[in-house]
């Protein structure tokens, strides 16, 4: 077997938590990965038949069953990942439908998954069906898109023509554009089933007053949308309740959508 410390997605997850935490999207225990991988992925690091504990899920996943996870875990710190992976993450293969999570490696202490494993492992789901290349889902609570939670409407269409106005690129970055959610209790399974609902359509979902769900075929596709959403609502925080005496207008952000070849939510535009 090889060091499954060296691997290239332990090696990925360190960096890009640290790189989370540094950037202020991650304090104290907040936020969660999990990043699905292929049997193939796995068995070089792992013998996939020595399941080391069986942990009860509490919803159902059928499409998932028998598939491998990489996640973070539950009331684990952000900034210990890079030290401490193998206390911090797990690796589990989803069985019985999605009721177990069979723990192959990791949670060293005794400890599990994420609390907010359902709107993970729900969302996962929804983003297949759409998006057979999606692998990952990224959950964090960046400073200005909470910021901007507290004082701008929340509905899927103002709030993503409002970012798309805040930068030039955000309209190519995700011109499917962002899914609003009101505030919910976090960690349950009917936060995980609307955010599953709004994951059919958008890569970005914003948990009101919470925090950022996305979603990409790497971590690195799901960490650029959260630092696009959140630099743009850090251009809007510095810039709300000032005179505003430019903006980019709703043709010139069709022109830009045209010239870079994508198709985006005309109905969010006037
Ligand atoms: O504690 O961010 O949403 C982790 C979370 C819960
Ligand atoms: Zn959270």
């Amino acid at each position: 077997m090889k060091d499954i410390l060296a691997s290239p997605f332990i090696s990925e997850m360190c960096e890009i938590t640290s790189n989370m935490y540094r950037l202020g999207w991650n304090e104290r225990n907040g936020g969660n990965i999990s990043v699905l991988l292929d049997e193939k992925d796995v068995s070089p690091y792992l013998d996939t038949e020595h399941v080391l504990r069986k942990i009860p899920t509490g919803f159902d996943a059928p499409s998932l069953d028998g598939r491998y996870f990489l996640v973070t875990g539950t009331g684990k710190y952000f900034r210990h990942v890079a030290h401490d992976p193998e206390n911090t993450l797990g690796v589990v293969r989803i069985a019985d439908g999605g009721r177990t999570a069979e723990l192959l490696w990791g949670f060293s202490d005794g400890g599990k998954f994420t609390s907010e494993f359902p709107a993970h492992m729900m969302s996962h789901m929804a983003r297949l069906s759409v998006e057979p290349e999606n692998r990952v889902i990224m959950h964090c609570h960046p400073t200005n898109t909470l910021a901007m939670n507290y004082v701008h409407p929340l509905d899927d269409r103002s709030f993503t023509h409002t970012l798309w106005q805040m930068c030039t690129e955000c309209i190519v970055v995700f011109p499917d554009g962002v899914g609003v959610l009101p505030w919910m209790v976090c960690g349950t399974n009917e936060i995980g089933l609307a955010t599953a609902e709004k994951m059919k359509e958008y890569r970005v979902v914003v948990w009101g007053m919470h925090g950022l769900y996305c979603t990409g075929k790497s971590m690195d596709e799901a960490f650029g949308l959260v630092e696009t959403v959140e630099k743009a609502a850090e251009i809007y925080m510095l810039t709300v309740g000032k005179p505003r005496i430019n903006t980019i207008h709703d043709d010139e952000l069709r022109t830009l959508a045209a010239s870079f070849g994508v198709s985006f939510r005309e109905d969010f535009l006037d």
